[in-house]
């Protein structure tokens, strides 16, 4: 719920970005303010298109009066309300330092809420906002729930795309019986119908055996699960969205769909990819990931994956609630290879008190402990478990610190620590710590999440005999590797990060994690992939695309 919080936080303190973007279309189009919010609601879907066109009709007279006067986006925020000053807190500005005094623009505002007769200021909540409240109920109903929208027979698994659907674990081949899903034992060999969606059925003319036997018997079968955060789901927000100068009805076509998986990607993440890449507008890069691989690896595996990450996830909403989505029958599924991997929210925040509101090592230790219970308990026998370290987000500062952040590139006139600045300033930073000026902070976040990270390392080596049902691993080789085999290449660090939040991982980053990852698995700890499976070709030359990974 945390997350559902921060994200509307986020969207409405946003204003100033949103604006400004507004202005940068007018710009462009030698048009006014007024007729660039137009053309930009235009370019909305038509369920965001209605909402949007009712906000520009609100936000139309404080236009009107103020760009007039030819000030900044943070004034015309302030005036309208959405940027409010605490008293005794400056005002965030993420353009150049208005003409207009910030008190003026309060004043402006209590006049054209007179003019309006509005009885009471937009007091920040854009969801107070005419046109608005529909969204907000609808982004509040998507960002808050972890499990599938549609699920008939209730085993977690869906044959609805988004809102936790197959994006996100492997479609429901039979969504009436719960006993039918990816990752179940085959029922009766699946003779005659596939209970575990790997669409491999049926018996073998010339044997008479069910091919589940023939092809899977002894391959040592296993999903993949990804417990995480914004990282391994893949949060990304497209840059055409951010750079006025890409605005099109193009890149807005799959907004909906976009916000109904929360802004995440899982279906191309680096642990749970597995499709082909339908959405270039807003998304580029090669899609490689560690189910992918494991499918190749054995194609009885198909379809066994689940992503349990969610936006802002740390070591204490992991074992509250999140972990509770993932879904495996202990005596009728397969194994499960988890990736435990929160690698950042545990030390990072927007709060400007940003080290109060980092985990302590105890609670750290206190939740990994509880979560691995909770796997132990759950999982069957002989299930793999693998702890990732948290990463080092130092790396961001130094490879964004002198660069044009996309909302700046029309005029040249934002850099990414302007964005930091901005962002720290409203209190809707994803992470103080890290996207800060100090580089103090910066240490200091690090050394906190180093701390963190050894507090997993220790349960992986000290207590991993209280978890008798999973083989129990830590690693941190993940993510700083990926960078430094990108330099060695000739890449630059940038090229891996998204470019507008400056904080995740972008498609190219995710892929490069696959491969790293998966490098280091087959060469330390094989066992945790399984066998290559010898029938390979033989399953696919009889079952094709086994059933590819749509209903
Ligand atoms: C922009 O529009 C105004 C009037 O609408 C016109 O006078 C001006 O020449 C235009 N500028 C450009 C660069 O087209
Ligand atoms: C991706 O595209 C290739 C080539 O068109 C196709 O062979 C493959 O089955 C597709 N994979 C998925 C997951 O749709
Ligand atoms: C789990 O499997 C291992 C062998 O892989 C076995 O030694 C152990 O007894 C099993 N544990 C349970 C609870 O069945
Ligand atoms: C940087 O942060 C440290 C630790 O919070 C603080 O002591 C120091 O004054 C800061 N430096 C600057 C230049 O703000
Ligand atoms: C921060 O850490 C880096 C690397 O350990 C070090 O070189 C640098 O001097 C530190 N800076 C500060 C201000 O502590
Ligand atoms: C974990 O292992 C350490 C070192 O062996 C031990 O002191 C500690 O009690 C163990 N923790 C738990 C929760 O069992
Ligand atoms: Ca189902
Ligand atoms: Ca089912
Ligand atoms: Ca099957």
């Amino acid at each position: 719920m945390l997350v559902v919080v921060m994200m509307l936080l986020l969207f409405s303190r946003a204003c100033s970005i949103g604006l400004g973007l507004v202005y940068q279309l007018g710009e462009i189009n030698n048009e006014t303010v007024t007729k660039a919010l137009e053309r930009l609601c235009g370019f909305m879907p038509e369920k965001i298109k209605h909402p949007c066109l009712v906000l520009a009709d609100f936000i139309g007279p404080f236009l009107v009066g103020l760009v007039a006067q030819k000030d900044t986006p943070d004034v015309v925020c302030t005036a309208i309300g959405l940027c409010k000053t605490d008293p005794g807190h400056e005002t965030c500005r993420l353009w150049k330092k208005p003409k207009m005094d910030f008190n003026v623009a309060v004043e402006m505002r209590r006049m054209i809420m007179d003019r309006l007769k509005l009885t009471r200021p937009v007091d920040e909540d854009i969801c107070n906002l005419p046109g608005i409240k529909e969204i907000c109920d609808w982004v509040k109903k998507i960002f808050g729930s972890h499990d599938a929208a549609f699920d008939i027979d209730s085993d977690g698994y869906s044959n609805f795309e988004a809102l936790r659907g197959y994006s996100w674990r492997g479609a429901d081949c039979n969504d009436a019986r719960g006993d039918y899903h990816p990752g179940a034992r085959p029922i009766n060999s699946d003779i005659t119908d596939d209970s575990n969606c790997n669409g491999i059925y049926g018996s073998d003319p010339a044997s008479t055996r069910p091919y589940e036997e023939v092809f899977c018997e002894g391959t040592e079968p296993r999903g993949v699960v990804v417990l995480g955060d914004s990282i391994s789901a893949h949060f990304h927000l497209p840059e055409e969205w951010l750079d006025s100068r890409k605005l099109s009805k193009k890149v807005f076509q799959h907004l909906p769909f976009i916000i109904e998986n929360e802004i995440d990607w899982p279906e191309l993440s680096s642990i749970t990819g597995f499709a082909n890449n339908s959405w270039p507008e807003v998304i580029q890069g090669p899609m490689d990931s560690i189910y992918k691989r494991m499918f190749e690896r054995n194609r009885c595996n198909h379809r066994d994956y689940q992503n349990i990450a969610v936006n802002g996830a740390r070591s204490s909403s992991m074992a509250d609630t999140i972990m509770y989505s993932l879904k495996r029958n202990g005596e009728k599924d397969y194994p499960v290879f988890v990736f435990y991997a929160l690698v950042g929210n545990d030390v990072c925040n927007g709060h400007p008190d940003t080290f109060a509101h980092m985990t302590t090592p105890q609670k750290m230790h206190d939740n990994a402990i509880q979560t691995m219970k909770y796997l132990d308990k759950l999982l069957p026998n002989g299930s793999y478990v693998m702890m990732s370290g948290l990463a080092d987000g130092r790396v961001l500062y130094n490879s964004l610190h002198d660069r044009i952040h996309p909302i700046g590139r029309l005029n040249n006139d934002v850099t990414y620590p302007t964005v930091y600045d901005y962002l720290n300033c409203l209190e809707v930073s994803p992470c103080t710590g890290w996207m800060n000026k100090n580089e103090t902070v910066r240490n200091l976040t690090t050394a906190r999440a180093l701390e963190l990270s050894n507090v997993l390392k220790d349960i992986a080596a000290n207590n991993a005999s209280m978890f008798p049902n999973i083989h129990l691993y830590y690693s941190d080789f993940f993510y700083h590797t990926v960078f430094e085999y990108w330099e060695k290449k000739g890449g630059q660090p940038w090229q891996l990060i998204e470019p507008v939040d400056g904080f995740h991982s972008n498609q190219l980053g995710q892929s490069i994690t696959a491969q790293i990852i998966w490098d280091n698995l087959e060469q330390l700890f094989p066992e945790i992939l399984g066998k290559v499976n010898p029938n390979n070709d033989k399953i696919r030359s009889t079952f094709g695309d086994q059933g590819g990974y749509r209903p």
